[in-house]
């Protein structure tokens, strides 16, 4: 089996996908986009605009969901999904709500931090096969990389702020899936994947570890993903947007 994923270094559905293809033992190569170029040549290749997207023998595949339900189709061992029913609903419902609830999210936290902070920006193409940018050049592209990325995410000072006073409702939510036994079992589903990796991105962030510390989604996040890349320092985010200071 031929697997070509394509990728942003650092994203979080991708870095879910390269989970998903390590647990199924699924050898792959990477074609990696710097952002925000990925939009355009990911729709020529894939006719949507957003990675991961992957081709297994040919067959092109868009979004991570779609894209575990395959691998899970093609290696069934070890399982991505439980096989009693209910279990099965309640892994999907948590995976959905980690796609269009908690991704998005993610990103509308992101990309405002790094518009105030290009230099951040740096930190996070740890492990790229792309060429370092220096941090100059970053700082003068910057204004107009984060100001497409907060377009294309509909990200804005108002949603940054509401996102950050809302993310202890959204971990406490994740908190209960752990404790109904949806997620954070012994092996990894769906929708573990789904929700650490974002949750990851975010860990990465100095400022939102009072928000993590302690926390069940805290340490099933390091469990699924005990490395990632890129570190944003203490005073990233503003103090004031902090759930903490609320
Ligand atoms: N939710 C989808 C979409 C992923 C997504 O939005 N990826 C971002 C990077 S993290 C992207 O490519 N954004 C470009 C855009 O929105 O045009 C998935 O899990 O595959």
């Amino acid at each position: 089996m031929k697997i070509r994923l394509f990728i942003v270094g650092g994203s979080h559905p991708c870095a879910t996908v390269e989970r998903a293809l390590e647990i199924k033992g699924l050898p792959y190569s990477t074609v990696e986009f710097p952002p925000p170029m990925h939009m355009g040549a990911m729709k020529l290749l894939f006719g949507s605009r957003t990675v991961p997207g992957i081709q297994i023998d040919g067959e092109k595949i868009s979004g991570s969901r779609a894209i575990l339900a395959k691998l899970d189709q093609l290696v069934p061992e070890p399982p991505l999904l439980p096989a009693d029913a209910d279990k099965h609903a309640a892994v999907i419902e948590a995976e959905a709500w980690g796609d269009e609830v908690l991704q998005p999210l993610v990103r509308r936290v992101l990309w405002p931090s790094f518009k105030a902070h290009p230099e951040v920006m740096a930190n996070y193409s740890e492990g790229s096969k792309l060429p370092p940018i220096p941090i100059p050049v970053l700082k003068l592209i910057a204004p107009g990389v984060t100001t497409l990325e907060m377009r294309a995410n509909r990200a804005s000072d108002a949603t940054y702020a509401d996102d950050l006073r809302t993310l202890p409702i959204l971990l406490d939510k994740v908190d209960g899936w752990i404790a109904a036994g949806t997620i954070g079992g012994e092996e990894f589903n769906v929708a573990d994947l789904q929700i650490a990796a974002s949750l990851r991105l975010l860990m990465t962030f100095a400022d939102l570890a009072p928000v993590f510390d302690g926390r069940p989604c805290a340490a099933l996040t390091l469990r699924c993903f005990p490395d990632a890349p890129g570190h944003a320092p203490v005073g990233t985010i503003p103090a004031s947007l902090l759930p903490s200071a609320a």
